[in-house]
């Protein structure tokens, strides 16, 4: 609905307009009127929540002004937009990130202390905004502090979930999951009761003939479910521009409750419905890298992709441009295959509702779409079950059949001896029952395909979609290696080294060209920046070791060396050759003379990180982390030669309090499995250095930091096929001698009842090993020896460390979003325009 105001009452409406505070005073006249007015509460009861919730009400005051200023230049100017469909935005907290983004960190530090509190108090008061489960969705958020930060013209669709991903307990050593209802305050959200979709689900497709004698679809009589907008204002740093991210929630199309039904007395059925619809967003999926192909989850996938494109279309349609300018004013990137449905979606609406020609619509289609590929591991890739999809999407369903038939066609006219091709790249797969192959579908939807590292996207190009890059030509095909932002992963998580750092730049450009970081590197030598740059690092690990004692109640010496693997739980990733690696070391340990184990560099492993609920084998790792700490930790004859601490509920909160403290981080991946990680960035940029595999952006890490600031191991990815044949049908299978031990170890029961951890055991000596741990066990193990030596020579690592962070500015997502922008999404660089017509 248009309803602006008459030329004539503007102006009163100007001289009111809400404006932003900029001083001190300001800042805490706005922070004190909320709390007495919005939570009604005074000088007399205010603890730190309430002083949180004050305190991100009056930012959220400043960000919506911002929000609708950066909303009307956008609707004014009508540039192309860039839709980035996640299903995960794992955005961790909001308060400390507005805070800098918007330049008020000395304000807002003085100004609460003046109102009694300290910022860091009122900050941890926020519970995280935890809507994803691991990498793709934090590196979603990555992307979206990245594109505000440069004026991109861009909006996130999610799902506004209920609960985000489970709160992580542990109990007698297992974990325990818990629900994060994280709604009871959310002040980053807000409202948008009059921005609805009604989403159609189930029902049927009728043919008929219009009034030119054209034959069209309709999919009716199915049910309704409304989708209601809730927009979270995203701030770039340093920049005016905050956009938009937009969550879905479900909830009943007939209202709160169906008063037929309550009026005659059936009070349970009148709720049944409203209960029905509003279970679409109540809960993220709590697994990483595995499809579980449950009916909910596909409904959850078309809700979100439905509102979204349904959305983005009403846009669109306000500029009254033609049809063929849709992909010059939207580009679509789809965060792996979970929005696929989106390709299909947009066919139904131009093909059904705006009556545009097949051939004109693929076009259209084609050219707006972008899709990420983000795994090459066969569990993970999406394949939905035709019976499934046709019960719940009869027009969808339709559309992709003939997709597929049109594709197929190409494929026989262009491969006419390749007949074997065809049901190789069909997008239905011929199994019982069919299944759509979601992959398949969005990589023949879209224009541009990504992998995320450059190992991960020749493996995309030669294993998965070979056919495809034959059919298309390799230039479809590309690599954005992944990237993390500057502004959390630096300056908030490690305030003091972006200080230090910024001393000896001239301010805090750095945050906005990370690749300014390589000046830090003429700093390697100068003894003063050494002695600080050691004194944040020792600082770090304190603050870690009385975070460790108070959460956990372990004792670490932050002298020892801090080794740590923090991400899911998951055989690929390999925790379970940590641990091993950790029981080879205690076993080493117990069997040295005193005088031997004085020389022993002394070392904490800490671990953290979810294993999805019904995951038994990422289940029994974590059990087995907190049994053989349970035993190290209390065994007087190791003291502080070896501590082992599982870090319970991992999360980005944490993850910021944990990844400045690292000494040694673990990326030990299966080579060819890891599509990139993100944490191995996020840990060299904070001065640690990595332990890894020949996998994902390891290597793109090792090529710029140098092969002497990183110790990797372990066999490469183009030799993990015939491994795996080998352990299959070679004769013999040898386990390393200290491998073996370590099983004789677990076995023994040394670390409890042995029975839970069979398993574990018997994937590796029974079962192919498909995770190749005992071929990489010698030389993982090797390889930790020669960081116990180096790190003894603290100059030498002390340099190593520096260099490393001086050459990492190759990874900020700002690189990435630029990369996107101009390859994928032919978006231009706004500023550079926006300046130009007076906006800033
Ligand atoms: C992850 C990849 O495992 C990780 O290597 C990468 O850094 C990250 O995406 C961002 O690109 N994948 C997932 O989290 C995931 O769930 C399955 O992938 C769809």
């Amino acid at each position: 609905v248009e309803a602006s105001v008459p030329e004539e009452q503007r102006e009163a409406w100007k001289k009111h307009s809400a404006k932003e505070f900029k001083t001190k005073d300001q800042f805490e006249a706005d922070v004190v009127r909320h709390i007495e007015t919005t939570l009604a509460r005074s000088l007399f009861n205010c603890d730190e929540a309430a002083a949180y919730a004050g305190t991100a009400l009056a930012l959220r005051d400043r960000l919506i002004i911002e929000w609708n200023r950066t909303q009307q230049q956008q609707t004014f100017a009508d540039p192309k937009r860039v839709y980035y469909l996640s299903l995960e935005f794992l955005m961790g907290r909001a308060l400390d990130n507005a805070i800098l983004n918007v330049g008020m960190k000395d304000v807002a530090k003085q100004g609460l202390e003046e109102l009694g509190f300290r910022m860091e108090d009122v900050i941890s008061q926020e519970r995280d905004a935890a809507l994803g489960n691991g990498g793709l969705g934090r590196l979603a958020a990555c992307f979206l502090d990245s594109l505000a930060t440069l004026n991109y013209p861009a909006w996130g669709y999610a799902l506004r979930y209920r609960y985000g991903i489970f709160r992580q307990e542990i109990v007698d050593g297992y974990q325990v999951e818990v629900p994060d209802y994280w709604l009871d305050f959310n002040p980053w959200e807000f409202p948008r009761h009059d921005v609805t979709v009604d989403v159609q689900f189930y029902g049927g497709v009728r043919k008929y003939t219009d009034d030119s004698g054209k034959q069209l679809s309709v999919w009716e009589n199915g049910e309704i479910v409304t989708a209601v907008a809730y927009d979270a204002p995203i701030p770039g740093y340093g920049t005016r521009t905050t956009n938009n991210l937009r969550l879905w929630s479900s909830k009943a199309s007939h209202g709160e409750f169906d008063f037929t039904k309550f009026n005659s007395g059936e009070y349970e059925a009148s709720v049944a419905d409203q209960q029905r619809a509003e279970t679409i967003s109540a809960v993220l999926y709590p697994n990483d890298s595995l499809d579980r192909g449950k009916e909910l989850r596909l409904k959850q996938q078309y809700f979100w992709c439905a509102a979204s494109l349904f959305d983005i279309v009403r846009r669109f349609k306000k500029s009254k441009k033609a049809w063929k300018e849709f992909a010059n004013q939207v580009a679509i990137q789809l965060n792996d295959t979970h929005p696929t449905l989106a390709i299909p979606e947009l066919m139904r609406i131009l093909l059904d509702q705006e009556g545009l020609e097949w051939d004109e619509a693929w076009s259209i289609t084609q050219a707006t779409f972008g899709y990420t590929n983000h795994t090459v591991m066969p569990e993970a890739l999406e394949k939905w079950s035709v019976p499934l999809v046709q019960h719940l999407l009869p027009r969808h369903l339709q559309i992709i059949y003939d997709i597929n038939f049109h594709f197929l066609q190409y494929v026989e006219r262009n491969f006419p001896k390749e007949r074997e091709m065809l049901s190789r790249v069909s997008i239905i797969e011929e199994s019982e029952p069919k299944r759509v192959r979601m992959a398949f579908l969005a990589v023949i939807g879209s224009h541009k395909v990504n992998g995320v590292a450059e190992l991960h996207s020749d493996l995309v190009r030669t294993t998965i979609f070979k056919d495809f890059v034959k059919i298309y030509g390799p230039d479809k095909f590309t690599n954005v290696t992944n990237g993390i932002t500057p502004r959390r992963w630096l300056h908030q998580a490690n305030p003091r080294l972006s200080a230090l750092i910024a001393s000896k730049l001239g301010g805090h450009e750095f945050l906005r060209d990370l690749n300014l970081l390589h000046k830090v590197e003429a700093y390697v030598d100068d003894e003063e920046f050494r002695k600080e740059f050691r004194a944040i690092k020792y600082a770090n690990k304190v603050r870690l070791a009385e975070y460790t004692k108070a959460v956990e109640g372990i004792t670490v010496n932050p002298s020892s060396l801090f080794d740590i693997q923090v991400k899911r739980i998951h055989e690929y990733k390999r925790q379970q050759l940590n641990i091993f690696g950790v029981i080879h070391r205690y076993l080493e340990l117990k069997s040295m003379s005193p005088e031997a184990r004085a020389k022993v560099q002394p070392r904490v492993s800490f671990f953290g990180g979810k294993a999805a609920p019904g995951y038994w084998m990422a289940k029994m790792v974590i059990h087995l982390i907190n049994q053989v700490g349970k035993v190290v930790n209390a065994d007087p004859d190791i003291g502080d030669l070896l501590k082992v601490v599982f870090l319970f509920d991992y999360n980005v909160s944490k993850a910021e309090i944990i990844t400045p403290a690292s000494d040694i981080s673990e990326h030990i991946s299966t080579a060819g499995t890891e599509a990139s990680g993100t944490s191995n960035m996020k840990f060299v940029l904070n001065g640690g250095l990595i332990i890894g595999t020949c996998d994902g952006a390891n290597i793109e890490i090792t090529r710029e930091v140098g092969e002497d600031n990183i110790f990797l191991f372990g066999n490469l990815a183009e030799d993990v096929e015939d491994l795996r044949h080998a352990h299959f049908y070679g004769d013999s299978f040898q386990l390393d001698p200290s491998l073996q031990r370590v099983f004789d170890t677990i076995r023994s029961g040394t670390f409890g009842d042995a029975g839970p951890f069979s398993g574990l055991v018997d994937s590796i000596v029974d079962h192919g090993d498909y995770y190749l741990v005992s071929d990489d066990f010698k030389s993982y193990v090797e390889t930790q020896g020669l960081i116990d030596e180096a790190y003894k020579d603290q100059e030498a690592w002390l340099t190593r460390t520096i260099t490393a962070v001086s050459r990492m500015g190759f990874f900020s997502s700002d690189r990435c979003i630029d990369e996107y922008a101009e390859m994928i999404c032919e978006l231009f660089p706004p500023l550079a325009v926006w300046r130009r017509e007076g906006w800033f």
